[in-house]
């Protein structure tokens, strides 16, 4: 059965463009039906067309206040009756009612090695700290913003000479082979929220995540090699 997969989007969508390229392989394991922005001039509109795939604009702009535009966003979702819903560089907090209409089905991947730096700037925000080390995290959304079980991370040394834009540009690198692993691995049955804990393959994922350097020949490797 091929898993039905939604992305949120609101910029440029390299993260969908790494997504979609990783799906090319196994059309029948994974397709994604749609993708929706809550900017219609995101750039990822224009991938996901010149991929074939469904794309929507819903505007947040056009909604008086969060509730309107969240259940809004969950009628046009559910239209596509996904079994995954991946936010990638998706811009908005989302209400309660969303994140429990999709709990344990719905991820997010935030620019930062969590715990450290919820919310937005964190490119900024490390360089002000003076941190060694950054990176990213895939994670379950819940309630808690950016707070969500950890499942894994991927990380870049940070450079005397970087900056915001550097940072941001190493991190996505990272993160296209970060999104898709976890993608595959929620395809396959291997991923699952039971209670509040990510756990792989029936085995509870450490609070701090996993990370993406044990895993590296996984993306390589065919993932539906038997
Ligand atoms: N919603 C919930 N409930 N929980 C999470 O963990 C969420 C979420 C919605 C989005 C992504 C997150 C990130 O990875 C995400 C996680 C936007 C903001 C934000 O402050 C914060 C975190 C994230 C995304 N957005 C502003 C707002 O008022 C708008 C900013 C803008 O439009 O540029 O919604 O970083
Ligand atoms: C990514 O780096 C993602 O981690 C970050 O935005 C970028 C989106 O890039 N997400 C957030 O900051 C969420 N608040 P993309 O549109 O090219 O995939």
């Amino acid at each position: 059965m091929t898993c039905r997969i939604l992305v949120l989007i609101s910029g440029s969508g390299t993260n969908l463009q790494a997504l979609i390229d990783s799906l090319q392989a196994h059309p029948d394991k994974g397709q994604i039906v749609a993708v929706i922005s809550n900017r219609p001039q995101a750039l990822g509109l224009e991938r996901a067309r010149n991929a074939g795939l469904n794309a929507l604009a819903l505007d947040n702009r056009d909604y008086p206040d969060r509730e309107s535009y969240d259940q809004a966003l969950i009628e046009q979702i559910d239209r596509f009756r996904p079994d995954l819903v991946l936010l990638a560089g998706f811009m908005r907090i989302l209400t309660e009612q969303f994140v429990s209409h999709y709990r344990g089905f719905l991820l997010n991947i935030h620019p930062s090695l969590l715990p450290k730096y919820k919310g937005l700037n964190t490119h900024q925000r490390v360089l002000d700290s003076g941190d060694s080390e950054h990176g990213s995290t895939v994670h379950f959304v819940t309630q808690e913003l950016d707070g969500g079980p950890l499942i894994l991370q991927a990380s870049i040394q940070v450079l005397s000479d970087d900056t915001p834009a550097s940072l941001a540009t190493r991190v996505q690198q990272q993160e296209h082979n970060l999104y898709p692993l976890v993608m595959h691995w929620f395809i396959q049955g291997r991923l699952r929220l039971v209670d509040d804990q990510a756990c792989l393959d029936g085995q509870a994922i450490p609070p701090a995540g996993l990370r993406l350097e044990d895993f590296n020949n996984d993306m390589r490797e065919d993932p539906y090699a038997s």
